[in-house]
């Protein structure tokens, strides 16, 4: 069995078949993806598609929620249209989470904005993936599905970061999508866990005492890796920039 953790895809849908393909992984192996699947590439709709058929072959995999997703969710949401959207949204508890990207788009100017700190943030490709129209209710259901953190008995997974390592669930889930924090510690005596993050872009995977990084710049012409947690492999895909849309 491997312990698998693949970094931000940033809408590459070309890369990350090529990373699989790299990978092939199988039903014995469990695959940890760290959030931010949409946004700045082209082919965010067929990365979203790509992973709710990934999730179908290999039901033991767990898709984190990035910051990028969040953004993405609350933007739909403030549009508020049409019925469909909304209806599927509001059955989605997005009032714990709103503030998140809210308190974000309150300091860019105000939670009016909060659809424009996703374009900002590369969203426009998105829509422009899904033709400029709404994203199909299971692409929606996918997202309100992800996991802000995942544990095991030796590892903490999550977008950015965590806070106390024994205080998961009371974690305000702003720190989880947004925050490198590098957390080292815990109040209950157990050993420390390590924690295996995204969304902070790294120059190569990193690898420290307690502290896993794995974006490595898919999106911006750099690399998309996975990494073997229990033995250290690593893959590489090379992102090219003008990958086309898929
Ligand atoms: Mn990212």
């Amino acid at each position: 069995m491997r312990l698998l953790a693949i970094g931000d895809i940033h809408g590459c849908l070309q890369t990350l078949e090529g990373l699989i393909d790299q990978v092939q992984p199988t039903k014995k192996d469990q695959v940890i993806f760290l959030g931010d699947y949409i946004d700045q590439g082209p082919s965010s709709k067929g990365v979203i598609d790509y992973l709710i058929k990934f999730g179908r072959r290999f039901p033991q995999t767990v898709f984190l929620r990035g910051n990028h997703e969040q953004m993405m969710l609350e933007a739909w949401h403030y549009r508020g249209r049409p019925a469909k959207v909304r209806e599927t949204l509001d059955s989605w508890d997005w009032q714990s989470l709103y503030r998140t990207s809210k308190e974000y788009a309150v300091s860019m100017g105000g939670p009016k904005y909060v659809e424009a700190v996703w374009i900002n943030n590369g969203g426009f490709p998105t829509l422009e993936s899904y033709g400029h129209r709404p994203p199909p209710e299971e692409h929606l259901r996918f997202l309100i599905n992800t996991k802000l953190y995942f544990e095991t008995d030796k590892y903490i997974f999550a977008h950015a970061g965590c806070d106390r390592q024994d205080r998961l669930a009371e974690t305000d889930p702003f720190t989880f999508l947004w925050h490198p924090y590098m957390c080292r510690f815990r109040g209950d005596g157990a050993p420390l866990k390590t924690v295996v993050v995204g969304h902070r872009v790294e120059t190569k995977p990193f690898f420290a005492e307690y502290w896993v990084a794995l974006d490595t710049g898919c999106g911006c012409g750099f690399y998309l890796t996975c990494a073997d947690l229990l033995t250290g492999q690593v893959f590489q895909e090379k992102n090219e920039i003008g990958e086309t849309q898929k």
